[in-house]
């Protein structure tokens, strides 16, 4: 790790093609800044992608970097610090990458615990394939595959990560900077699974969950003196429908998956009497 990286060294050299305003630029953004903020830099740090839109990230920023399979970016991330402790994990990806197909995976990995961080742009649409509602879309939004609403209750990204025993759940918005970079370091910082959900907007298929609506209607936890500590407080915030940003809750006490099972960077090496590569590896297996 270095202490002077600035975090557009965490920037590619690819140039983004998400569409001009889209709220990924402004979540990368902090992001990136959260990470060279707690002294990381694109030697240590791996990020993992859903399929998306939001996937797209693992392109645009430099770092080790895995762009797998819609819906399965968290067991990558799990097995990728798994492997190397050593590395900063930050997984990312869609509300329909990690609602939807991905959610089984996003349950067992809040409660498993691993010291990552999960930054989900939830845009409440998928983006990539045109604007098909998604599982965070609001029971009457009309898209292409709902032509009078999905008709069925938007799932609760925060409630289910508190279910699950999740050790901090966090909310911020894409345009507020400077609170979505002090609330994805949080994120960082914690001794588990940090977990972001970020309100991310699509401004090509969604026109309700729009920048105005959100500046409208967010209400900064930090402005009603919320102690993210006491769990019935988080889950008083989390269920009463008001678009929250901030740390909603964490468990002080949390401690990681990793250092529970004594996992150490050494799993990263091949034992003792193994072969040496990976072809030797395979033709040993057939
Ligand atoms: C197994 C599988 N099923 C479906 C798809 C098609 N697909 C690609 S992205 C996507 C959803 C994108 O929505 P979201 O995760 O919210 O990301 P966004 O584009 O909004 O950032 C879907 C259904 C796929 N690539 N793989
Ligand atoms: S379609 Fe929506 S989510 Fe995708 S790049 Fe464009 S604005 Fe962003
Ligand atoms: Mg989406």
């Amino acid at each position: 790790m270095s202490s002077d990286v600035r975090f557009t060294d965490f920037k590619s050299d690819k140039q983004p093609t998400w569409c001009p305003g889209c709220g990924d630029f402004g979540t990368m953004n902090g992001m990136m800044k959260a990470l060279a903020n707690t002294g990381n830099d694109p030697d240590n740090t791996f990020i993992v992608a859903g399929i998306g839109c939001s996937g797209k990230i693992g392109t645009y920023m430099h770092s080790y970097a895995l762009h797998g399979v819609h819906g399965r970016a968290l067991p990558v991330g799990i097995g990728v610090k798994s492997a190397n402790p050593d590395l900063e994990v930050m997984v990312s990806g869609g509300d329909g990458d990690g609602y939807s197909i991905g959610a089984g995976h996003f349950v067992h990995a809040a409660r498993r615990n691993m010291d990552m961080t999960y930054v989900v742009m939830d845009n409440r649409i998928y983006g990539l394939t045109k604007g098909q509602f998604s599982p965070t879309s609001r029971e009457d939004f009309e898209t292409s595959t709902s032509p009078d609403g999905p008709k069925q209750s938007p799932v609760n990204p925060l409630a289910l990560a508190l279910a699950a025993d999740g050790t901090f759940i966090a909310q911020s918005f894409s345009s507020d900077a400077q609170r979505h970079e002090e609330i994805v370091q949080q994120a960082v910082e914690h001794d588990g699974f940090g977990f972001v959900n970020v309100y991310s907007p699509c401004v090509t298929f969604n026109d309700v969950d729009t920048y105005d609506y959100f500046r409208d209607t967010i209400v900064d936890v930090e402005d009603e003196d919320h102690d993210p500590t006491d769990r019935d407080a988080a889950r008083e915030k989390i269920t009463n429908d008001t678009e929250y940003q901030g740390v909603i809750y964490q468990d002080e006490d949390s401690v990681p998956y990793n250092e529970r099972h004594g996992l150490d960077s050494n799993m990263a090496d091949i034992p003792d009497g193994a072969p040496e590569d990976a072809t030797d590896l395979v033709r040993e297996f057939y």
